[in-house]
This record gives structure tokens, C-alpha cells and sequence, in this order.
């Protein structure tokens, strides 16, 4: 387990693509899956990264018909991953990068065991307008569900845009999305996309992480999963995800 956990460390820092476990280990289950990804935070933590917070992935029909995976899941978010809005995404060290728009909460209090929708909005401090990289660290991004979970829901980096809005402020059960690429629009969709309400996705964090006895802390950083399907990065790029009530997240990918 913590063998798989150390290859998966690897692959990262190395951005060397691995084989998926599945295909050697056909029965490598989900339980074990979350297994590896705690180990795999471990590896994280004891090299100086904090904990920050969770992602949820999957939770919307475009991203499952993307990557043929079709149960949420979810994955940390560590210091080491977060880029400043406007900041450069380096393609150095990553093998196959793609970026995601993402609606991320900031928790005002901690939120656990199982609650309903009006609860876990009821935890939310705050929404802002982020944008997630992803970067499966399996070739051709081709996994499982139990090997896209040991990997961390593929998560590689998330930007926070500047505004944290209060959730009673907005229709957060319909909120437009764009994504533009150097100007040009190419990406729409809504946060209707997410479990019909981005807050639901955040409920079944809740729920998922109670299974393992954990829950999620106040301050911690949320990204529901994307709206929409993931863009591969290339050189030079400037990349900009507007949302409706949110306001603007960027980055810029290096040459
Ligand atoms: C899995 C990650 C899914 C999301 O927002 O749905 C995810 C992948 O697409 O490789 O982060
Ligand atoms: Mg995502």
C-alpha cells in the first residue's frame, strides 16, 4: 500500500507517468484506494506541506462522460499546490496537465457527520471563483475509480480567485461559467452541472470523510469539482474561468 503510495510521490515529483494498478492489480479495491491516498498525504505532510483542504471530483456529468468514471470522489489539497491568481502554472514539472473551472468554499466552521444541503451551506464562509489543474499521474489518464482515488482525484495545483462572496448572496444553483483560452471563449456551463447545487457535492465530502471518521475543519478550502470538461494546457497559454456573482480566477502557463 504505501509502496503504491511512494510510486504515486514519485511520479509527481518525477513527472514520469506509471502504469494504472489496476491494470497489474484487478482486484486493487476502493477501500484500499483511500488507503494510498492517506499514505499518500502523509508523504506530503512529512515533507513541510499543511493540509488545507479537500476536493471533491467527478460530481458532474461532463467530467464523468470525460473520463468514463462515473462515482464522486475526493482528494486533499495541500499548501504546496496552491498558485496565486494571475501566477504561472509551470508545465516543467507536471506530464499532462489540464485545467478545470472549479467553485471552491471557504468553511467558517467544521463541518461533519452527514448533513443535508441547507447544513453544509449553513458551515460556508465564503465562495470564490477557482480553477484546478489536474495532472493523472497514470499514462494517458487512463485509470479506474480505485486508481484515480489512490492519485488524489489527479489533482495537481488549484488557484483561488480574489472575492469570497457570501452564499446567501448568490443562486449558487445556477451560476454561469466561462472559460476563456488567450481571449477566446471556449468553454460554457453552470454550477447546475454539479449535483444540481455545488453545496451538495460539499454535503457528500461530508459524508465520505464521516465514513473514515474524519471531517472537514473551519478554514478549509473546498473545490466542488468541476462544471465542465478539463482543457489540456499548452505553452503560453493565459487562462481565465469567469463565474457569474464570483468574479474572475487566472493564470498563465509557462513557455
Ligand atoms: C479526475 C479528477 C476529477 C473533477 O473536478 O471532476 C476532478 C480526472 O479528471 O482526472 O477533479
Ligand atoms: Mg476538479
Amino acid at each position: 500500500m504505501s509502496d503504491y503510495a511512494q510510486k504515486l510521490f514519485t511520479a509527481k515529483k518525477n513527472a514520469k507517468a506509471l502504469t494504472r494498478f489496476t491494470a497489474t492489480e484487478p482486484k486493487f479495491s476502493l477501500g484500499r484506494a483511500y488507503e494510498v491516498q492517506s499514505a499518500l498525504l502523509n508523504l506530503h505532510l512529512g515533507a513541510g506541506e499543511k493540509l488545507v483542504g479537500r476536493k471533491m471530483g467527478l460530481t458532474s456529468r461532463p467530467k464523468m462522460q470525460q473520463m468514463g468514471v462515473h462515482e464522486p470522489i475526493h482528494g486533499f489539497l495541500t499548501s504546496a499546490m496552491q498558485i496565486n491568481d494571475g501566477a504561472e502554472i509551470s508545465l516543467r514539472d507536471r506530464i499532462h496537465p489540464k485545467i478545470e473551472p472549479e467553485i471552491a468554499f471557504v468553511l467558517g466552521r467544521e463541518l461533519k457527520g452527514r448533513p443535508t444541503l441547507a447544513e453544509a451551506m449553513g458551515a460556508v464562509e465564503g465562495v470564490c471563483a477557482a480553477m484546478e489543474i489536474i495532472d493523472s499521474r497514470f499514462e494517458n489518464f487512463e485509470f479506474q475509480l480505485p486508481d484515480v482515488v489512490a492519485d488524489n482525484g489527479s489533482s495537481s495545483g488549484f488557484v483561488i480567485g480574489g472575492a469570497l462572496v457570501k452564499p446567501k448572496a448568490l443562486d449558487l444553483g445556477n451560476l454561469g461559467i466561462l472559460v476563456e483560452v488567450n481571449g477566446r471563449s471556449q468553454l460554457f456551463g453552470s454550477s447546475a452541472s454539479i449535483l444540481g447545487h455545488p453545496g451538495r457535492s460539499l454535503a457528500a465530502l461530508a459524508a465520505l470523510l464521516d465514513a473514515e471518521g474524519l471531517s472537514v475543519p473551519a478554514g478549509a478550502i473546498v473545490l466542488a469539482g468541476a462544471a465542465t470538461a478539463a482543457i489540456p494546457l499548452s505553452p503560453n497559454q493565459w487562462i481565465r474561468a469567469s463565474f457569474q456573482g464570483l468574479g474572475t480566477v487566472e493564470a498563465r502557463v509557462s513557455e
